[in-house]
């Protein structure tokens, strides 16, 4: 058993330490001020299983407890299995009644232990969530507090403007502009680029537009037929749309179609998309507009489904309307994810305050951001996804931090309501130097 003490000046220092000894699932025994700092025990998680799980040479309650008589037979599946045989055989009914009964205390065992994992996990994220607001307690340097703000000030989640803040090295944190540079190169470096000029328009290929309702699929998807066919002329790229059942989308796709001189196909099903694809497989590029699903929506499923039936060929393209809040993005990337996912095309951006928000969700779950949409003018309002000017764009002051920011008073708050988030996996893929 391998229970240790751990002391640090202050709560976050000895919980890091704690992970660098234990990892990230080490569980906290107990927390305490001492001089100097505090103090924390804590276990290893292999040890706190070995604590839960019964012990190999400790008698099972099977086989230490005696055969309970055929009357306070307590599981009644076994009374049930062993009733039949029981005149014949009492041997047998005594030893089926005794599996029962082993089995139902077998299953109070492994009841009572996930309930102590439970309590375990709670107690962990209430720990995790006050020492987080220990940490941000005027406890942190100044540079990281305004990193943090300027960070969630932008749209990022604190999940990750958190993460980011705290990880800042002393070095920047000494540097003339308090880190400000290190913060900024830090997401430049994670920002996932597509390359859409090259990838979609020079090397051509089919590409699915998909998105949740209104974000702009059609409009890009013409946006980018316009790009394609002054590229390629018109003979070349070819247009279909799924979107074949409500009024009018048909109709909206024809219309740009007939501007620019391409034909628009309309298909049903994946069947129908293979067939499609087939007959225009001479084209450089073909471009698919869908219905908009709600992320919640199973049609999403579906949907991915019939865009695989294209034999793997079709790339989607996420809209991620850059007006959207943080979260509802995340469930937008989750819901979409998958094979065949090659990237996202942020929209919008002329609607948004902060597109912090769509940056973070690119960074997270690894989405190269491919154009970006800033109007609704086909084709002028679309450019191809550039790094510099999307962090110009990100911390921009967009309104003044002091009136609609949060104060440095508001970062334990904050931090003590990102302790969930800042264990999701995804964070730890983001490269900090
Ligand atoms: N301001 C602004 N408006 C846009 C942008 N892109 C699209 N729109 C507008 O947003 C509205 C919806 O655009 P659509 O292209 O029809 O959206 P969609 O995703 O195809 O919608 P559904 O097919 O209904 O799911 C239209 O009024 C567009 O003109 C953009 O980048 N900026
Ligand atoms: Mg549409």
């Amino acid at each position: 058993m391998n229970v240790r003490k751990f002391h640090a000046p202050t709560p976050r220092e000895a919980l890091r330490a704690v992970r660098a000894a234990f990892g990230e699932d080490a569980v906290v025994l107990s927390t305490r001020a001492v001089d100097g700092g505090t103090e924390l025990m804590a276990i290893a998680p292999a040890d706190m299983e070995a604590l839960l799980a019964p012990a190999a040479s400790e008698p099972t309650v099977a086989s230490s407890q005696p055969v309970p008589p055929a009357s306070t037979r307590s599981a009644p599946s076994a009374a049930r299995s062993a009733s039949a045989s029981s005149a014949a055989n009492p041997s047998v009914a005594a030893a089926a009644s005794a599996a029962g009964f082993a089995a139902a205390a077998a299953h109070a065992t492994d009841t009572l232990r996930d309930e102590l994992k439970d309590e375990l996990r709670s107690m962990r994220g209430l720990l995790e969530t006050q020492l987080a607001t220990l940490a941000w307690n005027g406890r942190q340097p100044e540079e990281k507090a305004l990193a943090l703000r300027v960070m969630l000030a932008a749209g990022f989640s604190a999940g990750l403007a958190r993460y980011i803040a705290e990880n800042m090295p002393t070095t920047a944190v000494a540097a003339k502009d308090g880190g400000k540079t290190w913060m900024r190169d830090i997401i430049a470096r994670n920002l996932p680029l597509f390359a859409g000029d090259e990838r979609l328009i020079e090397q051509g290929g089919v590409f699915a537009l998909v998105g949740p309702t209104g974000v702009g699929k059609t409009t890009s998807t013409a946006k980018l037929a316009a790009r394609c066919v002054a590229r390629h002329g018109a003979a070349r790229v070819a247009l279909v749309t799924t979107d074949g059942y409500r009024i009018g989308a048909f109709e909206q796709l024809r219309i740009y179609g007939k501007l620019l001189g391409v034909m628009v196909h309309s298909v049903r099903d994946g069947a129908d998309l293979a067939l499609a694809l087939g007959e225009l497989r001479q084209k450089h590029v073909v471009l698919i507009d869908t219905a908009g699903a709600s992320q919640r929506d199973r049609m999403v499923v579906e949907q991915i489904a019939m865009l695989s039936a294209g034999g793997g060929r079709v790339q989607r393209l996420l809209c991620l309307n850059a007006t959207s809040t943080v979260e509802t993005l995340d469930e937008v990337a989750r819901a979409y994810r998958g094979d065949g996912l090659a990237g996202c095309l942020l929209t919008k951006l002329d609607e948004a305050n902060s597109i912090g928000g769509a940056l973070d969700v690119a960074i997270r779950h690894k989405l190269p951001i491919s154009f970006v949409a800033d109007g609704q003018r086909v084709p002028e309002d679309l450019h191809v996804a550039d790094r510099k000017r999307l962090l110009e764009r990100a911390f921009a002051p967009s309104g003044d931090l002091r009136l609609f920011g949060l104060t440095n008073g508001d970062l334990p708050l904050v931090a003590a309501n990102s302790a969930a988030a800042m264990r999701d996996p995804l964070l730890r893929e983001v490269q900090l130097g």
